[in-house]
């Protein structure tokens, strides 16, 4: 990850906050108006999979009378990766300056992402971090934790990236970012995406900084963490870790 070393960095176009959803109903509407009242010039994206609780037709409803608020309706259930691998897609397309990812269940705080922005300016990636000083977790089971810190030190030692929170998913990507991270052969599909696009920075040498946020863990719907998200996760890491060290034993291109 490298420090910047006293480069300029470009304006910030305008905001594209994207948010996967799948069966959020219950959170979709708070969420959406909370971006809006946080970050009023932003524009948000919901990406949903089709979900068969009307999270899509609710989100249709919040896009009557504001042209900042727009849906990708996607033909079922894909995952979190090509969620936003097509969100980012849109997003590119339209023109968007700044693209962002966020939780509809409240996790990722919209009243952090000013901070997030702030810290862009001077940055290539932002993420927002659990596992920085002044970062923290609200209301999550102890074994979610152990999760997420132990899966951010696995990546950190076996890819040798210097993230604290490397599986986190409150990022603030510049577009030129994301078109240099190679998206079209992405093929991580649950929470392994975000480890893989950081990594992807790290290669790239984007300067990416940490922002400590306060994670609150969701009050109402369910997680979808599920054992094949964790599996999906340790295998691909692990073959990312042991295929880098044999490109550079063998001097073969990482894959
Ligand atoms: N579009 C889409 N969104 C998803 C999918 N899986 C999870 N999400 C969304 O990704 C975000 C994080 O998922 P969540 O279940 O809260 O994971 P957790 O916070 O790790 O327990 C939420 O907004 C979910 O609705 C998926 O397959 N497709
Ligand atoms: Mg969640």
């Amino acid at each position: 990850m490298n420090d910047g070393g006293g480069r300029q960095f470009g304006p910030l176009g305008t905001t594209l906050v994207i948010i996967p959803t799948y069966n959020e109903a219950e959170n979709i509407k708070a969420i959406v108006d909370r971006v809006r009242a946080a970050v009023p010039e932003a524009h948000v994206l919901v990406a949903d999979d089709n979900s068969p609780d009307g999270t899509g037709k609710l989100a249709d409803e919040m896009t009557v009378g504001d042209d900042h608020v727009h849906v990708l309706h996607r033909k079922g259930k894909e995952g979190l990766g090509a969620a936003y691998l097509a969100g980012f897609r849109w997003g590119l397309e339209q023109g968007y300056g700044v693209l962002v990812e966020m939780d509809a269940d409240g996790s990722h705080q919209p009243e952090e992402l000013p901070r997030l922005l702030t810290a862009l300016k001077g940055a290539d990636l932002v993420l927002g971090s659990r596992w920085v000083p002044g970062g923290r977790v609200v209301n999550w089971p102890k074994h979610r934790e152990y999760i997420s810190r132990g899966g951010s030190l696995y990546s950190r030692v076996l890819l040798d990236v210097p993230m604290r929170d490397v599986t986190g998913g409150y990022r603030a990507f510049r577009r030129e970012t994301l078109e240099g991270l190679g998206l079209s052969d992405v093929a991580s599909q649950g929470y392994c995406f975000q480890v893989d696009l950081a990594r992807r920075a790290v290669r790239a040498g984007y300067h990416v900084v940490e922002v400590p946020i306060t994670f609150v863990e969701r009050e109402l719907g369910d997680s979808k963490m599920s054992r094949d998200i964790l599996v999906e996760a340790l295998w691909r890491v692990t073959t990312w870790g042991i295929g880098e060290r044999a490109g550079r034993i063998f001097g073969r291109k990482p894959f």
